[in-house]
């Protein structure tokens, strides 16, 4: 990210005839931003009518992208507008269920890539007050209902794709020639986001997307008029060009290990889509996403984690009750939640996930490792060890860097047992070859860290591995892993997974991407392991290069990929 964060515009070639940003209230912003943690997406506008169904037909993909996945003419898609009416919407039970959830901050389509603004517009009639029979604009309940509440608000705006534009990117049925992004940009995105940016109240942040079409300068502008309008208001890193406050991941995709280069945010869904989709039941469980939350946290993120309320303006009941069970736990656990710092520890594993303030080590135990826990690596002297669910004390035994802690049978919590470290000195003390930094010889990539990738791909918490991973059309079901680092460099690898004789015989493949070209990869054949799981070597060396954004596993011939089930992959080097 230029050096917008550091040194203002001067440093990036800005216009020195423009108001120079104030670089102080960005970081202050960020800060309040990092201690919030969790937050509420919410995608919400008419594609939650046809609600992943066309004309009797269901639609692959995530819900708000119907226009474009089933090639839904313009003059065709404008028509929902007339039916859009959430008589049963009340911003006041939204904002309930955002602070029930424990979220600190809300962010809300303002206008997604099919263009229809959903809230009141002066810049064009095709928004929510001048195209429905609901005719009012449910943005201004929203802004004053988190307002009320305590929550941060913020949009999400699509300043480059718009399918209802032919200078907007993206609708290449209805619109086939050349483009004018200039004149989108000036006739849509600049006066909206302006609109959405004084007409709200304080906005925490704003949340662009799919970067793509926009100029190096127009993106300049876009921000300029931003932190113009609104200097305490930060700006995601989908605003293209390098020229974001803070980093976005890519959607439910988390970083492998600690990165705290820059702030991040990841994105992510309750089942696989972001707009209501009326036959997606594939919810995930709370005690994931509470484990997920402590992942994110502990590696130094934010979670947005998303709902898609309906045409009728209600937040499914199936999220609404996911949310509050994180909430609960967040009501006795939130202690190691806001306001920590990312873990100074290397995580060998996924039993344990860390968060620290001043004076205390927080251990979160996401995965129950049984009567005997090892932590090791810590220096700082331990005052006192306990769960913070009961309070009750941890018994424990040193060896050097070694803590051994004696367990209860059964976890004090059944999502995320969190041991709470008192210890001596402000910031733990943590021994060479364990600190968060470090990358050791062997990396295990879980399958639970990974972003499963697909709608028919499943992770079961109890054999801690990945299963289903089908091919349907174009579209895979894989494992992908980010680490936000580079891993450049040769290794040998190691696959643990499970596979009855019914299942074996599909080729797999483990590939490093860049994500323009076709991968480097290691390829070998699923065998049957009589249903254990084990780990095999794979013929080859992987190669990583400097820029690989991501390394992936695929079943390319995927007949049987049921029976086959992956814990990790481990890269060696
Ligand atoms: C985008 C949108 O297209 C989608 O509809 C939704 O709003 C989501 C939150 O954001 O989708 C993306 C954008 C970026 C990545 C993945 C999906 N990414 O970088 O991996």
């Amino acid at each position: 990210m230029c050096a917008v964060l550091l040194a203002g515009l001067s440093a990036c070639g800005g216009n020195p005839k423009q108001p120079a940003e104030s670089p102080g209230q960005t970081a202050e912003a960020l800060k309040k931003f990092d201690d919030e943690k969790f937050g509420m997406f919410i995608h919400w506008g008419l594609y939650a009518i046809p609600a992943g169904e066309w004309k009797g037909q269901y639609v692959r993909g995530i819900g708000e992208w119907i226009m474009n996945r089933a090639r839904i003419p313009v003059k065709e898609y404008e028509q929902l507008a007339k039916q859009f009416n959430p008589v049963k919407f009340n911003a006041g039970e939204w904002a309930q269920v955002a602070k029930d959830a424990g979220m600190k901050y809300v962010v809300i389509t303002s206008k997604h890539h099919d263009g229809f603004a959903m809230y009141g517009s002066k810049v064009s009639k095709y928004n929510i007050v001048d195209a429905t029979p609901f005719a009012r604009d449910p943005m201004k309940d929203l802004s004053a209902a988190c307002a009320a509440a305590g929550l941060g608000f913020g949009f999400y705006y699509s300043q480059d794709q718009d399918w209802h534009e032919p200078n907007g990117r993206g609708n290449t049925w209805d619109f086939p020639a050349g483009r004018n992004s200039q004149q989108y940009l000036r006739d849509k995105v600049m006066p909206q986001v302006k609109e959405i940016l004084t007409g709200y109240g304080q906005l925490s942040l704003i949340w662009f997307d799919t970067p793509g079409m926009l100029s190096d300068q127009q993106v300049t502008d876009l921000r300029r008029m931003v932190k113009t309008l609104q200097p305490m208001c930060l700006i995601n890193s989908r605003i293209g060009h390098g020229k974001g406050d803070y980093l976005q991941t890519g959607d439910n995709a988390i970083p492998i290990q600690v990165y705290s280069k820059t702030k991040w945010e990841v994105p992510a869904t309750l089942n696989d889509t972001w707009g209501f989709k009326k036959n997606d039941h594939n919810w995930k469980a709370p005690a994931d996403l509470i484990a997920k939350l402590a992942d994110i946290v502990s590696k130094g993120g934010n979670y947005l984690l998303n709902v898609g309320p309906t045409a009728e303006g209600l937040i499914p009941e199936e999220s609404q009750s996911i949310l509050r069970t994180i909430g609960k736990w967040l009501d006795v656990n939130g202690e190691s939640i806001y306001g920590t710092s990312a873990s100074p520890f290397y995580f060998p594993d996924i039993t344990w996930r860390c968060t620290v303030k001043p004076g205390k080590v927080y251990l979160h135990l996401i995965n129950w490792p049984g009567r005997e826990f090892r932590f090791e690596g810590l220096e700082s002297e331990v005052k006192k060890a306990y769960f913070l669910a009961n309070g009750k004390d941890v018994p424990y035994k040193r060896e050097g860097n070694t803590l051994q802690f004696t367990l209860p049978e059964a976890p004090v919590d059944p999502y995320d047992s969190v041991l709470v470290l008192d210890i001596a000195g402000t910031t733990p003390r943590v021994a060479a070859g364990f600190a968060s930094g470090s990358l050791p010889a062997k990396l295990d990539l879980y399958a639970w860290t990974a972003r499963l990738r697909g709608e028919e791909i499943r992770y079961d918490r109890k054999s801690m591995s990945a299963t289903n991973f089908k091919n349907v059309d174009t579209e895979k079901n894989e494992l992908w892993w980010y680490p936000y680092e580079s891993l450049e460099g040769n290794y040998s690898v190691e696959i643990t997974y499970a596979c009855d004789s019914k299942a074996a015989g599909s080729e797999f493949r483990i590939g490093a991407y860049d994500g323009q070209n076709a991968p480097r990869a290691v390829e070998g054949r699923i065998e049957s392991t009589g249903g254990e799981f084990v780990t095999r070597k794979v013929k080859g060396t992987l190669q990583v290069a400097r820029d690989d954004r991501y390394i992936g596993f695929s079943l390319p011939d995927d007949d049987k990929s049921a029976g086959v089930r992956v814990r990790k992959i481990t890269l060696i080097r």
